[in-house]
């Protein structure tokens, strides 16, 4: 059977070589996909992170391994998503001003994509502005906002009140998600939920335009 940790070792290596071949291995041996991302590679990016917390990895290097990993995910993509799931409801999503993280939103973009829903993914560095207009032009009925950065968490707030500013607040559903967000933020900051992850956020999306 795979050992996954090699997986996460080598996305700590920044080998994009080893971490594809390794994803391969493990889907030519069986293992689910969902279970190459969880065990192997988001605990490699775990550990990046820790590593970048302590000085032990710079920028470049990180970069390194998140392309080893969205790499990995790329190959992942097909097999992921829920099948036979029909059109859900219109999505506009994006990482929030500011922060430039984009692999878990990609994540969370590729599971509501494969559920059915109609996905307009803004990418990253997104003011509260360009939200409020694309919910407007999309007619979307839910609408994502990722942060990953603690200094990022209060533009989810502004960008929520530029949305009830342009007179869109009843008519979308505002979820908001990124490693430092939690339950309780989503209260505070008036968003209609928050999910964990990529499985949770899809649940969610599914549960509040039902
Ligand atoms: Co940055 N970074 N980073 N970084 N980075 C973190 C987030 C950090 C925790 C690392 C650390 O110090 N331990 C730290 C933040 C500390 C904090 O504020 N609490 C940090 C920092 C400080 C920084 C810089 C400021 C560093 C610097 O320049 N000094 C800088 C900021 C740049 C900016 O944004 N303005 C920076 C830069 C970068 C890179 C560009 C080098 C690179 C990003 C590349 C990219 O995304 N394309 C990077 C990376 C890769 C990381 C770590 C190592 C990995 C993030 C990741 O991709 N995780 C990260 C440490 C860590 O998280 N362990 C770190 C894997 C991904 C699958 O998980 O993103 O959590 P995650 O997504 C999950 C859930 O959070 C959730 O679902 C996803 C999938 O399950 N989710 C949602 C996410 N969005 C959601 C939305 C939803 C619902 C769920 O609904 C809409």
């Amino acid at each position: 059977m795979s050992d996954l940790s090699l997986m996460s070792d080598a996305l700590v290596a920044m080998n994009e070589q080893k971490v594809k071949e390794l994803v391969r291995e493990a889907l030519d041996q069986g293992v689910l996909a969902r279970e190459i991302l969880n065990k192997g590679l988001v605990p490699g990016m775990d550990i990046v992170g820790e590593k970048m917390e302590n000085g032990d990895m710079f920028i470049p290097e990180v970069l390194m391994s998140a392309k080893a990993m969205s790499a990995a995910v790329e190959i992942l993509k097909p097999l992921l998503g829920d099948e036979g799931l029909t059109a859900a409801g219109k999505v506009v999503i994006g990482t929030v001003k500011g922060d430039l993280h984009d692999i878990g939103k990609n994540l969370v973009v590729l599971m509501l994509e494969s559920a059915g829903f109609e996905v307009y993914n803004l990418g990253v560095d997104v003011a509260p502005e360009e939200f409020a207009r694309a919910v407007q032009e999309k007619g979307a009925d839910l609408l994502g906002l990722s942060a990953l950065l603690t200094t990022t968490m209060p533009m989810m707030k502004k960008t929520i009140d530029a949305v009830v500013e342009s007179g869109l607040r009843d008519s979308v559903k505002v979820i908001v998600g990124g490693a430092p967000v939690n339950q309780k933020f989503a209260d505070e900051i008036g968003a209609d939920g928050y999910a964990s992850d990529a499985g949770s956020a899809n649940k969610l999306a599914k549960a509040l335009l039902q």
